[in-house]
């Protein structure tokens, strides 16, 4: 476990994300808390229980409102008090607007170049702009109610403008940003409306620091800097942005997952058990298991991954029934339409292919349309021989990260999109383009026929670097990097009455 205290010891850890990491909830027996799943908030709650800081978050608990003070904040984890949540109150209108709307239909869908579900609309820009500012207003404030330096690190894209709207509140506070996802070329970012594109550039520059998953992203917005924003100034070379009397950092930090954690699920003696009944019904024999697991979004390549897997068991009837596919795929964003699009033409085309290829011994695609736990997650990650990530953009991917994680057999071989972070990061998957039909379908087949040595030696490699590479790696360079452009407290001058002695000569 890394030692936060030697960042964060003199300074206020005010963070900000959208999801809150406890949820109260009135439930049949009184209020109920839940703390969401997701590698963010596993993270991040230790840190913030060790740093006692505040956690700027929505409200979005049905009972979030009876538990908090007037100002919104509340201590948790519950029982335990040790650190700050401090709520921001959103009506239908804000999530509408703020989330729903410029969030999940506009940037969303531009950051991951998937233009044909841009959608912008005035007014969900207007309601974007003063939910940020609201969160502005709340970050300003629990920067006021401490005496000494305080750090805000704002999470994503939900956030593109809080950072100038604070910055102008808050001169002097230190502020960071972590893009979660993908940032696109200039080309693409200037399909916002005039003057919304350079309002969320400027909204960014409001940063001490931005953070990117990897280093294309970082250049794509300078890029996109140096073209829309003609009173900064560019460099390249050391990733910096004069802007407005200040140098702003740019740097990429790629995400990770708690590898021992994930070793530790997939190890245990559930696992084992749970391994054994999915192999037996799913892989016997020669047969061989794979696993995918995806939020149902359009970013991750669902439906071309079907196409690919129906257009190999047409080719090659050979392979039918010589290996199963599981889909683990959780329900997501579903207020809107495109998701529930998705939804059905997934269920559809995989009833389709089932009916086509299965046999009374064999179904083809076995699909779990629902959150599973992350120990069950686990155990089908090692059972599996195969794991396809076939995201068409996808700023990280920490699936394909959970996949090598839990192969301890390795005996699993990893089919990665070229277009997720993970696939710059790690070497030893076999890499595909999923709009590619041809060469998709021709690395399921050569992934199939890998010997297990090949399997083992990529494996081995994918493993040895994920280890030095876990989320905890992830905030200790964050950390590092931001107290190193902070630089340390400056001490207070004390007028001294003492006269002044020698002055201190040291060898
Ligand atoms: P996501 O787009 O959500 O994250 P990803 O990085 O793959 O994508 O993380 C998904 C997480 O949800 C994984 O931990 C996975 O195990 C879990 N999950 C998915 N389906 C599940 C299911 N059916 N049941 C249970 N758990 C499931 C965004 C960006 C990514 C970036 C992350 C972190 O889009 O590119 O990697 O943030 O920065």
């Amino acid at each position: 476990m890394l030692d936060f205290e030697q960042y964060l010891n003199d300074c206020k850890f005010i963070l900000v994300s959208n999801r809150e990491p406890y949820e109260h909830m009135r439930g049949e027996h009184g209020i109920e808390v839940r703390q969401p799943a997701g590698g963010l908030v596993s993270a991040l709650d230790p840190t913030m229980r060790r740093t006692h800081g505040t956690w700027v978050a929505w409200g979005s608990g049905t009972a979030d409102h009876e538990v908090a003070d007037e100002t919104g904040r509340v201590a948790v984890p519950p029982g335990e008090d040790c650190y700050t949540l401090r709520r921001v109150w959103l009506d239908e209108a804000d999530i509408n607007g703020y989330y729903h709307g410029f969030a999940n239909r506009a940037l969303w869908p531009l950051c991951h170049m998937l233009i044909q579900h841009f959608e912008f609309r005035t007014e969900y820009w207007e309601r974007y702009k003063t939910v940020n500012l609201r969160f502005a207003h709340a970050v300003a404030d629990e920067a006021e109610r401490c005496t000494g330096r305080s750090m805000a690190w704002i999470q994503d894209y939900h956030f593109a403008l809080a950072s100038e709207y604070l910055r102008a509140m808050q001169p002097s506070l230190f502020i960071h940003q972590f893009w979660h996802i993908p940032f696109p070329p200039a080309d693409i970012l200037r399909l916002l409306p005039a003057g919304t594109h350079q309002d969320v550039l400027r909204g960014l520059l409001g940063n001490d620091l931005v953070e990117f998953q990897i280093d294309r992203y970082a250049m794509n917005f300078l890029d996109c800097v140096d073209k829309y924003i003609p009173e900064a100034r560019v460099d390249h070379v050391n990733l910096t942005v004069s802007f407005r009397d200040r140098i702003v950092r740019v740097g990429a930090f790629p995400i990770s997952i708690d590898v021992e954690r994930f070793e530790r699920m997939a190890r245990s003696a559930d696992s084992e058990a749970r391994i054994a009944t999915l192999r037996g019904r799913y892989a016997k024999g020669t047969r061989q298991l794979g696993v995918c697991v995806d939020r149902l979004d359009y970013t991750k390549g669902i439906p071309e991954r079907v196409r690919a897997l129906e257009t190999l068991w047409t080719e090659s009837p050979e392979l039918r029934e010589r290996f199963t596919f599981i889909f683990v795929c959780t329900p997501s964003r579903s207020e809107l339409p495109a998701y529930n699009l998705l939804d059905r033409d997934v269920t559809q085309s995989v009833m389709a292919i089932n009916e086509k290829f299965g046999t009374p011994d064999w179904t083809p695609i076995v699909l779990i349309n629902e959150n599973v736990d992350s120990d069950l997650l686990a155990a089908v990650y090692r059972a599996a021989d195969l794991c396809i990530v076939s995201s068409l953009q996808d700023g990280m991917n920490l699936v394909a990260k959970e996949f090598v994680a839990c192969q301890l057999d390795e005996r699993g071989v990893l089919i990665l999109s070229r277009f997720t972070g993970s696939a710059e990061e790690i070497d030893g998957a076999v890499l595909i383009n999923p709009f590619n039909v041809d060469g998709f379908v021709e690395a399921i087949r050569t992934s199939l026929a890998m010997s297990p040595d090949e399997r083992r030696r990529r494996m081995h490699r994918m493993r040895r670097h994920l280890f030095h590479s876990t989320i905890f790696d992830w905030l200790d360079s964050i950390l590092a990097r931001a107290t190193q452009v902070m630089g340390p407290a400056v001490e207070p001058e004390v007028e001294s009455s003492e006269p002044e002695g020698e002055p201190v000569v040291s060898a």
